[in-house]
């Protein structure tokens, strides 16, 4: 396997620059494990005397909310920023028992009884260029769904399936006036009707779907395809365009096909014209889904040609540009946004748009700001943050000057970063003072725990001219990117209870009804009592506990296990959840709650018994 992999890494040297030969060796070395990550000098030193500044002392709360997005493992975490404390893991596409998402009724109705996905991208919702503290929205990759997570209760409370999709990557909000619409890039290209039909396997056939969704409604509002594929997704200051990196111009389906060209494309999307298409039906009705044709010549898109194999797009804190970082270029391309009007009207091409393309180093694969004309780019093979300025990139780039740079500093990381987040970078109020660097290796900056080591988040400074390593965090598998928000923006929506009347089926008496074969036990919890002592059923019941936490306590839950029924969740102050299961097992099982609620928490139990079918 590995050596495969080796050889074919081998196949696509050939056609390429000796430095990416150079360059992609290293990436494939620390991709099959058998060396060194490039270590760097570090600045330790400086560091523990500026950390201090920054500690959160005991009792004390963080300046900002992390959004962090947790790869495979599925889930959503909240930290505290800059302590880098966790506070919250929001389970969206994983089973969790912490909080019973997919094992109640409730979630797996949400979920449609998928177990897995991929969380990559987390975003909040906008008012005006700005967080309103409403909803997150996470994407999944591997089964192509979108969650919005509610911040008052942080808890997801819709998901929209993405048909036409596979590797449903870049995901963005709409920044301005208000998010009405969610757009989510597929990454891979795929036959667009993926039902078995034509020749599967002729790459030429696929194509790559721009899918936007409605955020209220969390309905898809259109699908817009392109011949290529879609990887990191943005969306601009204006509610005018969004966009797209796509790596795979050449429409390849191997490795060696997609590096084939120098350059890709960023794809802008059109938003007034796409709104013009669907108004007079310029489209297509596949499977329910209008599908728009967003084909060069179609006028619904606009292809800007851009070195090579293009990762993260990010847009300035000051609506201007667009950054998209090079991955196998050691560029960044700088977008100026104000020129997009005229290649859409024709009067440029679409690379005139391009106005400055500063080298910074090998591997770039996202670009944050700090809204004071800065852009720090995460170089993956490099493994450092570069911070460069966007004026003097733009300058130079119209008037080189020998031995100049836009360049103003370096800093080693610990190792191979992926995304970079600094404070409120993703919003016109971008305020410079803390910076991530997500990075994807840690080796040797923790104890030893085996060959799956953690990733290392780290905390930077960037409030001054140089950067200066704060913190070394330990993250597990994976988040991608984060988002780092103003408390002021987000604690004043966060709810202490939720209103029990949002559940329909709330209980405020203890019951058992039956209808048939079918049993309904509707439970109260409220320390240290269930609402009913035993439920008793018969062998091939279907059996649904609704449960209530009717606890007037802020902050106390109950929880509800069924021994060796593979029941466990938790009930939040005055929530409501059900589970339904079928009575398969008769004898007698205890029922008990799962969450330190009281000093006789342990006698909270009840008994579920279940009487043999007679014969
Ligand atoms: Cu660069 Cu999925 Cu945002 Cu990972 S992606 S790093
Ligand atoms: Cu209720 Cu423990
Ligand atoms: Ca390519």
């Amino acid at each position: 396997m590995q050596l495969k992999a080796l050889m074919n890494q081998q196949k696509v040297m050939h056609l390429l620059p000796a430095r990416w030969v150079l360059a992609l060796t290293f990436v494939a070395i620390v991709a099959i494990g058998c060396g060194g990550t490039g270590e760097q000098g570090s600045s330790g030193g400086a560091a523990t005397a500026h950390a201090t500044d920054h500690e959160v002392a005991p009792g004390e709360l963080d300046d900002y909310y992390g959004f962090f997005s947790g790869g495979h493992s599925g889930e959503v975490r909240v930290i505290g920023i800059p302590s880098m404390r966790v506070l919250k893991r929001i389970a969206v596409w994983n089973i969790d028992s912490g909080s019973g998402w997919g094992i109640t009724n409730e979630s797996r109705a949400l979920l449609n009884d998928k177990s897995v996905g991929d969380t990559h991208h987390v975003h909040g919702s906008y008012v005006d260029g700005t967080y309103d503290g409403k909803w997150m929205f996470v994407n999944d990759k591997a089964n192509n769904r979108l969650a919005r997570i509610r911040v008052d209760i942080m808890e997801v409370d819709a998901v929209v399936n993405v048909p036409h999709a596979q590797g449903a990557h870049g995901v963005f909000p709409q920044r301005a006036p208000t998010t009405e619409w969610v757009i989510l890039n597929s990454e891979f290209r795929t036959p667009l009707r993926n039902d078995g039909r034509g020749d599967m396997l002729d790459a030429s056939t696929y194509g790559g779907v721009h899918t936007i969704i409605d955020a209220a409604e969390m309905e898809i509002v259109a699908q817009v395809t392109t011949p290529v594929n879609l990887d990191l997704a943005a969306t601009d200051y204006q509610g005018k365009y969004s966009f797209a990196t796509s790596y795979n111009t050449e429409g390849g389906a191997t490795i060696s096909e997609m590096l084939a060209n120098d350059r890709d494309f960023l794809v802008v999307f059109n938003w007034e014209r796409i709104k013009a298409a669907l108004a007079d039906g310029s489209y297509k009705i596949v499977d329910d889904i209008k599908m728009l044709d967003g084909s060069a010549g179609t006028g619904l898109t606009a292809y800007i040609p851009i070195p090579k194999n293009p990762h993260g797009v990010n847009i300035s804190p000051d609506g201007n540009y667009a950054v998209a970082c090079g991955k196998v270029s050691p560029t960044v391309s700088v977008i100026d946004l104000r020129k997009l009007d005229d290649v859409f009207a024709g009067n440029i091409e679409p690379r005139d748009a391009v106005v400055a393309e500063p080298e910074v180093g090998l591997g770039p694969l996202h670009t944050t700001f700090d809204g004071r004309g800065n852009a720090y780019t995460s170089l993956f093979i490099d493994s450092q943050t570069v911070k460069w300025n966007i004026d003097k990139a733009v300058e130079l780039y119209e008037n080189p000057v020998e031995g100049e740079t836009a360049v103003v500093d370096r800093l080693d990381i610990h190792y191979q970063a992926g995304h970079i987040m600094a404070s409120m970078a993703e919003t016109k109020e971008a305020d410079g003072k803390y910076l991530i660097s997500l990075n994807k290796i840690s080796k040797d900056r923790f104890l030893n725990v085996g060959p799956l080591k953690p990733e290392n988040d780290q905390l930077v400074d960037i409030s001054g001219d140089e950067m200066v390593l704060l913190k070394d965090e330990p993250s597990y598998i994976e988040p991608h990117d984060c988002i780092i928000v103003r408390r002021d923006i987000i604690e004043p929506h966060v709810v202490d209870r939720v209103d029990m009347e949002e559940h329909p089926d709330f209980v405020t008496e203890s019951f058992v009804e039956r209808d048939g074969n079918k049993v309904t036990a509707h439970i109260t919890a409220s320390a240290p009592v269930y609402g009913l002592q035993e439920v008793v059923v018969n062998q091939g019941d279907e059996v649904t506990f609704i449960v209530t936490n009717t606890d007037e306590i802020p902050d106390l839950a109950h929880g509800f296990a069924i021994s060796n029924y593979n029941v466990s969740f938790v009930v939040g102050p005055f929530q409501t959840k059900s589970v339904t299961i079928t009575a398969d097992k008769p004898g007698m099982y205890w029922i008990y709650c799962t969450n330190f609620c009281h000093a006789l928490h342990l006698e909270m139990r009840m008994r579920f018994v279940v009487n043999p079918r007679s014969t």
